[in-house]
């Protein structure tokens, strides 16, 4: 039997890292940057998900030769015209900053009804020569203020659409379940096992 895959999680996030971890459970030996001696700070200069998610895992499989997946996730705002999206990251200022992030989304959509929002993730593994991308949305709408202390980032305040709490209040499963990032990563298990089931045969 050909043993589970290892890849490396192109990302400085430990909250993700965290996140993919616990979904992956045992299927996957995921690998982090700090496993492999990286300390890059890899630069998202795409303007898009799926460039991101393609530039950085493609810096760790040109520079460090491990098979490997990346995820690049942005937060939709419809009355904003998608904003912060490929910019989520960065929507305050440079530092990665999720409560001045947040208070600044909440200025921006004081006085505003529609509130809807998305989480869209893309992931981008590369395998050997092959390059294969996941997509995963939930849909949900941007509370009035702040609550819960779970997740990361804009979780706080991102209801996810039925839901009574923000993602910051529930668990770590129940965000995994549906969440943008839960979903894109059941597709990608789901192609590994069956690419080692077919390998098999
Ligand atoms: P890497 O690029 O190193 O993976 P990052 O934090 O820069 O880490 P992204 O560019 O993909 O990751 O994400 C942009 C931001 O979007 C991130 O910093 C968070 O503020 C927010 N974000 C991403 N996933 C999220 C989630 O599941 N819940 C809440 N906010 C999230």
């Amino acid at each position: 039997m050909k043993e589970k895959s290892t890849l490396v999680f192109a990302t400085n996030n430990a909250h993700k890292l965290s996140e993919l971890r616990q979904m992956a459970g045992d299927g996957l030996n995921i690998l982090s940057l700090a496993d492999i001696g990286c300390d890059d700070d890899i630069p998202e200069t795409g303007q898009t998900l799926e460039e991101n998610s393609l530039i950085k895992a493609k810096w760790i499989k040109e520079r460090y030769g491990y098979d490997c997946f990346a995820d690049d996730t942005g937060l939709e705002v419809y009355s904003l015209g998608g904003e912060p999206g490929v910019r989520s990251a960065r929507y305050a200022s440079d530092g990665h900053d999720s409560a001045a992030n947040m208070a600044l989304l909440l200025k921006k959509l004081e006085g505003e009804s529609d509130r809807r929002a998305r989480f869209r993730t893309v992931v981008t593994l590369i395998e050997g020569e092959r390059t294969t991308v996941f997509t995963g949305e939930v849909k949900g709408v941007i509370t009035c203020e702040a609550a819960g202390c779970g997740g990361f980032g804009y979780d706080p305040v991102f209801k996810p659409e039925g839901w009574t709490k923000t993602f910051a209040e529930a668990s770590a499963e129940e965000k995994n379940a549906i969440s943008h990032r839960g979903r894109a990563v059941a597709q990608l298990i789901e192609y590994l096992n069956k690419s080692r089931f077919d390998n098999k045969c």
